[in-house]
């Protein structure tokens, strides 16, 4: 079996000790980078979306592979990933989420993963983070750019009270704003007044080098 077929066969069977045996095995013995491992796991989650989607799987099996999902990427990718970027030098500082109401956190933590890993400071909120928590953040890291993940129809116009929050507080050009999320599109990152829009965690990689390096 490769390698690819045993991490999707962990993530189907909801078995988190194989997940994270076998990813930490292939990182110890330099194998594969954790980006990687992110990019099969990704994959492998988007596939299950396109189950559920189809209706061929349903919302407990989601549930459970997602949260040991979150479980193998918190202990073992993040950190390696962390552990690799000590000595570089910072790209930009970005405070990334989950707009408000929205708990999805799985695309987000890749593009926050992706991120890091190309040395970029991530200070990633979680979930469903309010506006204003964002703005705080920002201000308080004195960060060059704002990321905000929605993958709900109906939480993507936080995207936009964002924008007009930073508006309303006379500083939106201090941050360039970019969004994300598979109900979002480069026509409403401009309807909104966004800076860019990434289909996934590598464009975001790309657009926020071009934005702000
Ligand atoms: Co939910 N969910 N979900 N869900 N869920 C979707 C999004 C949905 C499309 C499924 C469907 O019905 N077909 C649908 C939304 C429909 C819509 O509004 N357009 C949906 C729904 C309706 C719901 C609930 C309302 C269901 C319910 O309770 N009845 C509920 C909402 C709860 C809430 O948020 N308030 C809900 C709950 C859940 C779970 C908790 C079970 C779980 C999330 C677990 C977790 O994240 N910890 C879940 C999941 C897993 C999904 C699907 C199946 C998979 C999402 C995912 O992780 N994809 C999803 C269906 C699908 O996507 N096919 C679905 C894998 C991930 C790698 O991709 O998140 O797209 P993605 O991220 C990509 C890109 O979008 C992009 O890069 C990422 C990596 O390449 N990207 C960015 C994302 N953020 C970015 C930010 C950027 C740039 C790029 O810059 C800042």
């Amino acid at each position: 079996m490769t390698l690819e077929e045993s991490i999707k066969e962990y993530i189907l069977e909801w078995d988190e000790d194989g997940l994270i045996n076998t990813c930490k095995s292939t990182l110890e013995k330099e194998e594969v980078t954790p980006e990687v491992l992110l990019k099969m796991i990704g994959d492998v989650m988007q596939f299950l979306g396109d189950e559920f989607e189809r209706e061929e799987i349903f919302l407990p099996d989601l549930i459970g592979s997602a949260s040991i999902v979150k479980t193998v990427i918190d202990e073992v990718l993040d950190p390696a990933i962390r552990a690799k970027g000590k000595e570089r030098e910072s790209q930009g500082k970005i405070v990334l989420g989950t707009v408000e109401s929205d708990v999805h956190s799985i695309g987000k933590d890749l593009v926050a993963s992706f991120l890091f890993s190309n040395g970029f400071e991530v200070f990633n909120l979680g979930v469903d983070v309010p506006a204003e928590q964002f703005i705080e953040k920002a201000e308080e890291v004195g960060a060059q750019a704002i990321g905000l993940s929605s993958l709900l129809t109906m939480s993507m116009d936080f995207q936009r009270q964002l924008i007009s929050e930073l508006e309303k507080r006379g500083i939106r050009e201090k941050y360039k704003v970019i969004v994300g999320g598979s109900p979002t599109s480069d026509e409403w990152a401009e309807e909104i007044g966004a800076d860019g829009w990434a289909d996934d965690a590598i464009e975001a990689v790309s657009l926020l080098k071009k934005l702000i390096t």
